[in-house]
């Protein structure tokens, strides 16, 4: 698919673009000048000047859905014999090039572009004359990254970089007696994402900032993929208030991408079903996963709920995504799995099934050792080596080796962080605040 827009204007409707809809978010950001001459001027038959061409440059940022940038080439070419005819070459950070030939002598065009991560773009406009003599000019212009959500400064500064190790969710509202948060509100919900040593990384509106949502929908599963650039993977606990937009068993990301549910169970066979997300955590080099998030807003819900759309994307970006639902799945006698199992989505498999979770003695499993202890929060390294897993159940076991729902546990070996020392430097009134979303930097 072209990065480039077909849709060009010419100079006459510049004021009218550049004035409609306020689509111009950013000032000039660069503009480049350059003016060169053949290596070996022709002069013409009549001595006048020799054939040569200004080229300039401009790029400003677009808050539209399909293109990140505006270009605008003048251009102008001068002596030699005319008519002459000019050719722009137009490259993009990724190398590709647009040509448009037969070119008037001078002229102002723009062009659109959809290069959101920013880079430089050159551009190249050679003219001829009609006595075969020729011109170029090159100039380059810098296109800023696009700002991947709109997040006020105050919130990036003090609240998320507290999350680069650790973050987590209770499953209780709470008033925190200890660290007032950054906003000055005393009360925690359920919906926030809070840090190690009490901070509050981001309210729950601050996450749902890029799905113009501004109630607080809970908060049930987190996975930090980039604090510097805000980028953090989550599920909530209700249904999006628009229309259509997500569900609770949607996985999420800041950046504003959705993945439906629908598509995270296509590899187990499961059509039209919301089984819910209760945990997710990302496989994968963190830069592709940046890529694939990338991808997955731009291509729309809507995409991701074609047959084996996710699974193929997740092979070609070389990712998984574990999680897992609230819900088991929809065959009572012999399920396919338990909302107990982390599951992959890219292979429609159990990664660990909840037996191999909880150590020996813990009688888990649906059917032979008894329970199904749920499975409402996960983490691990970005390799997804299983040994490294940590998580958390939704039900409490009291004999030994005992723990409760709101803990954090190691796979097969039990308790690494209690409850209690998560929360208990807000000071809240009851000990206990449960755990329903977990991320570890690098457990
Ligand atoms: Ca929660
Ligand atoms: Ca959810
Ligand atoms: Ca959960
Ligand atoms: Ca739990």
């Amino acid at each position: 698919m072209s990065r480039f827009s077909f849709a060009l204007r010419k100079r006459a409707s510049k004021k009218e673009g550049a004035s409609s809809g306020g689509l111009w978010v950013a000032a000039l950001l660069f503009a480049g000048l350059i003016i060169l001459s053949a290596p070996a001027p022709t002069y013409s038959q009549t001595g006048s000047a020799p054939l040569s061409i200004e080229v300039s440059a401009s790029v400003s940022q677009v808050d539209e859905p399909d293109y990140s940038h505006a270009l605008e080439v003048s251009w102008k070419a001068t002596g030699g014999t005319p008519p002459h005819h000019v050719t722009l070459e137009i490259t993009g950070p990724d190398g590709i090039t647009e040509v448009h030939d037969k070119e008037a002598s001078e002229g102002t065009r723009q062009f659109k572009l959809a290069y959101p991560e920013g880079g430089t773009v050159l551009v190249n406009v050679k003219a001829e004359d009609s006595s075969g003599s020729s011109a170029s000019g090159m100039t380059s212009v810098s296109l800023e990254p696009s700002p991947r959500v709109e997040i006020d400064e105050g919130v990036l500064d003090k609240g998320i970089l507290a999350c680069r190790k650790m973050a987590f969710s209770t499953e209780e509202d709470f008033v925190t007696q200890g660290p007032e948060p950054a906003d000055g509100n005393p009360i925690i919900s359920d919906g926030d994402l809070l840090g190690a040593g009490c901070v509050v990384c981001a309210r729950n509106a601050d996450l749902l900032q890029g799905f113009k949502v501004t109630v607080d929908l809970g908060l049930d599963a987190v996975d930090i993929i980039d604090v510097d650039r805000y980028l953090v993977a989550f599920s909530t606990e209700l249904d999006s208030p628009n229309t259509g937009q997500f569900t609770a068993g949607d996985l999420l990301t800041t950046n504003g991408a959705v993945i439906p549910n629908g598509a995270l169970l296509y590899g187990f066979g499961l059509r039209m079903v919301d089984l819910g997300l209760d945990a997710v955590h990302f496989v994968g080099e963190s830069g592709r996963i940046i890529e694939f998030l990338d991808y997955v807003r731009s291509a729309g819900r809507e995409y991701w709920l074609r047959e084996g759309a996710l699974q193929a994307s997740l092979r070609q970006y070389g990712l998984d995504i574990w999680f897992s639902t609230e819900g088991t799945g929809p065959y009572p006698t012999q399920p396919a799995f338990l909302d107990g199992d982390l599951l992959s989505a890219r292979d429609g498999t159990i990664v660990i099934p909840n037996s191999l979770l909880l150590p020996p003695g813990v009688p888990a499993g649906i059917p032979n050792r008894g329970v199904d202890f749920g499975l409402d929060a996960v983490t691990c390294d970005r390799a997804g080596n299983r040994e490294n897993i940590h998580f958390s159940t939704e039900i409490l076991y009291k004999r030994e080796p005992g723990f409760t729902d709101g803990d954090v546990l190691l796979i097969l070996d039990g308790v690494v962080y209690t409850n209690k020392d998560l929360v208990h430097c807000f000071e809240p009134n009851s000990n206990f605040l449960g755990l329903d979303a977990l991320y570890i930097d690098r457990p």
